[in-house]
């Protein structure tokens, strides 16, 4: 088995100094020069490490015939190609757990954010407006209808901190989650339709590729708020944009996009949005611990070709 360690894409400072001084890691170039590097070292490549933000997709795969893992910073792998790998006997690790508090708790911030206008109220004092008029009324956020799209780990930490709000909680996802205490709902439409807040919390990729469209968005209707830190390609982000500028949803908090770091730039101008820029795992603690988990992967890996923390469908 090929030991060669290359990086794809950028990474923690951290993490890409310590698989260059520990392990000699290559960098993949990401210019004119990429080609010929991998011309010249893609067949002694044994293991990649990367993350969501650029994975490792099926034309990069292919110049890679010794791979035999790809290790992902992050907790979702959308952007390698996972049948590929798949075919290939090719293990993938990611770094479940460690992220699930940082990214529930940004849930519920945005959710607090979005509906009692947080940043909004900020930005009103920053400028001045404080004077004699008070901030607008906003909306109450304790005892709302919390729907969560994908109960996994992430999706039950989540609905697990609306219940301390006194939300009750429904939720949709591929299949009936056995044991679990919400009412379950049989399509993301349905599941808006019954609530007040509708938060995203399931993986990215081709399955979920705009899970949610206008029809869901439409069916949550005027009164409704969606809540998205999964990613970006699950909502059918034009007709989200439409909505909100037309009043069809009330208002929305956002950490992912579909073509990140663009943001639609008719957002911009909304108090009823709030944007973040895909923060949500990024905290010093969390951060260090899916760094450590990476690593722990690698030398899993490397010391006897198997992985902690493979995704399901390559495990
Ligand atoms: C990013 C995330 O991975 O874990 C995920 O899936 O979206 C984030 O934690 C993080 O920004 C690292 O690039």
């Amino acid at each position: 088995m090929s030991r060669r360690i290359l990086q794809v894409g950028p990474l923690k400072p951290s993490l890409a100094a310590t698989l260059t001084e520990r392990y000699d890691a290559l960098v993949l170039p990401d210019d004119d020069t990429r080609a010929a590097f991998l011309a010249e070292h893609g067949a002694s490549i044994g293991a990649v490490v990367t993350t969501g933000r650029t994975g490792v997709p099926a034309d990069l795969m292919a110049q890679l015939p010794a791979l035999g893992a790809i290790v992902n910073f992050g907790v979702g792998y959308d952007t390698t190609d996972v049948e590929a790998a798949a075919a290939r006997g090719v293990l993938i690790s990611n770094t479940p757990d460690v992220l699930t508090d940082c990214v529930a708790d940004t849930a519920i911030g945005l959710a607090i954010d979005t509906l009692r206008r947080l940043s909004a109220a900020d930005r009103f004092v920053r400028r001045g407006d404080w004077s004699g008029a008070s901030y607008p009324l906003t909306r109450k956020v304790s005892g709302k209808r919390v729907g969560i799209v994908g109960l996994g780990r992430i999706g039950q930490a989540i609905a697990t901190r609306f219940e301390a709000f006194g939300c009750p909680i429904s939720y949709h996802s591929r299949r009936e989650v056995p044991g679990s205490p919400y009412a379950y709902a049989a399509s993301p439409a349905d599941l808006a339709a019954d609530v007040d807040i509708l938060v995203l919390a399931t993986s990215g990729g081709s399955g979920t590729q705009h899970l949610v469209d206008r029809q869901v968005l439409e069916a949550l209707g005027p009164d409704g708020y969606l809540i998205n830190i999964a990613r970006g390609s699950v909502v059918d982000q034009d007709a989200l944009v439409d909505l909100l500028l037309t009043g069809g949803i009330a208002g929305a908090g956002l950490d992912v996009y579909t073509d990140e770091p663009t943001v639609p730039a008719e957002l911009m101008a909304l108090d009823n949005v709030v944007l973040l820029p895909h923060l949500a795992s990024g905290t010093v603690e969390t951060r260090a611990a899916m760094e450590q988990l990476a690593l722990d992967n690698l030398d899993r890996w490397l010391a006897d070709g198997t992985v902690l923390t493979p995704v399901p469908e390559v495990s």
